[in-house]
């Protein structure tokens, strides 16, 4: 039998989780807590494509190194797929911590944006920054996030709110795509607040966005999803529902921040179009979370946020998962409702306040995240033939991730077949 060659192996994985057999359908219900665990496992890859993966002996068995390979000896701890953060926000200038003395007084962050402030503030420094200030920040942040195990993000427009300041974020967006190991995802978020500029007249706005934005954005490929912001005293359903059909229309898959403050019937909004998902859900309804659980939507929960947000109610995640609603988990990481660009923290946040189990966090940071961005064919699970993305972490259970608490413990991230 001829064997399979191979540039790249882990071996003497104490637990190599694959999160495998879930690349058609996100998982659901009781499927989250089936992780694929593979005691004393080994992976191979060839040419940054996962060859072989399973218990030792038979991939030691079926591969052949080839003279050059690089091995890694995990030496006995976990490894987990490269994760997969599905909401970011991670492109922008300046930063707001000016806000957190207000939101320790007590002021609500739609409170802070209708003064002004808020997204608003950002828009303001995101304007006056050039493209390659924009990507010299966002290649920071994405250091970080690599070093803690982020292998794919998406990543969001929507702090410059004019066509030309929303391109050139989605320039910068794609610039870093290019040079950055973390893959990019972007989307487009134009209808993220109204502008001062617009402000007595935000349909005036909508249209910019309908009309003028979205063509140009699609004309030069920047974006692959289009996302607004559906909030009370942001956009309205019906307002949400214009851009993301029209959206659909150029090409771009719809995905909404729905439900995040006020219950406005974003969940149900997402479900009628189709979107790939439906993200925040810390006001969903129960009509909501029923249609949900019937859809093809990935509900993508935010937990830093809420937690940043020194809000009370988090999204109701147990009674999504119970009702069979796919679950996914971010890191909404902005710079102002999530300075938190860490999977680890919004893993442990997600056991401790969504009552999440750390089996079911593994899933809705690998291969459902991966499946809200429309890229589960290629990430998210530890299977033959997807990229060999995948992080050794300092622990020998994978629980001992969200059992610790905000501490890096991503100690070799690997992506495409290499350290990095
Ligand atoms: O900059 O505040 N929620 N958009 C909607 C955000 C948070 C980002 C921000
Ligand atoms: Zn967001």
């Amino acid at each position: 039998m001829s064997k399979i060659k191979a540039d790249f192996l882990v071996h003497n994985a104490g637990q190599l989780v694959t999160v495998a057999g879930y690349s058609q359908l996100p998982k659901r219900g009781a499927e989250l807590a089936d992780i694929g665990l593979v005691e004393n496992g080994v992976l191979a890859a060839q040419d940054g494509i996962i060859v072989a993966v399973g218990p030792a002996a038979q991939v030691q068995e079926q591969v052949e190194l080839t003279g050059d390979a690089t091995v890694i000896d995990a030496g006995g701890r976990v490894v987990l797929p490269g994760l997969v953060d599905p909401h970011t926000h991670v492109v922008f200038a300046g930063s707001r911590e000016h806000e957190l003395e207000m939101k320790i007084a007590g002021m609500g962050y739609l409170e802070i944006l209708a003064q002004g402030g808020g997204i608003l503030d950002t828009v303001r420094a995101t304007r006056a920054a050039g493209r390659e200030e924009l990507v010299a920040a966002g290649r920071k942040y994405l250091d970080q996030m690599l070093a803690q195990g982020t292998t794919t993000a998406e990543v969001k427009s929507g702090y410059g709110l004019t066509t030309e300041d929303e391109v050139k974020m989605l320039a910068a967006v794609r610039e870093l795509h290019n040079s950055h190991p973390v893959d990019l995802v972007p989307t487009f978020l134009g209808a993220h607040a109204i502008p001062i500029e617009y402000k007595a007249n935000p349909n005036a706005f909508v249209r910019l966005v309908i009309e003028e934005m979205l063509p140009a954005v699609a004309r030069e490929g920047l974006a692959e999803f289009c996302d607004v912001f559906c909030e009370q005293g942001v956009f309205t359903v019906e307002q949400s529902r214009q851009i993301l059909l029209a959206a659909r229309r150029l090409g771009m898959q719809p995905k909404l921040h729905a439900d995040e403050i006020v219950s406005l019937g974003g969940a149900e909004l997402a479900v009628e179009l189709g979107a790939v998902s439906a993200d925040h859900l810390m006001a969903v309804s129960a009509e909501g979370i029923r249609q949900l659980a019937e859809s093809v939507t990935v509900a993508v929960i935010l937990p830093a946020t809420t937690f940043c947000l020194m809000g009370k109610q988090y999204a109701p995640a147990r009674s999504m998962i119970e009702q069979g609603v796919a679950v996914a988990l971010a890191s909404d990481f902005n710079p102002g409702s999530s300075p938190v660009n860490s999977m680890q923290i919004v893993m442990g946040l997600a056991c401790r306040q969504l009552k999440m189990m750390p089996a079911e966090v593994v899933s809705a940071v690998t291969i459902n995240s991966a499946h809200a961005l429309g890229r589960a064919a290629r990430v998210g699970s530890l299977e033959v033939g997807k990229q060999a993305d995948l992080v050794i972490f300092d622990a020998l259970d994978y629980r001992y991730l969200m059992y610790r608490f905000g501490t890096n413990l991503a100690l070799t991230v690997i992506k495409s077949g290499k350290v990095v």
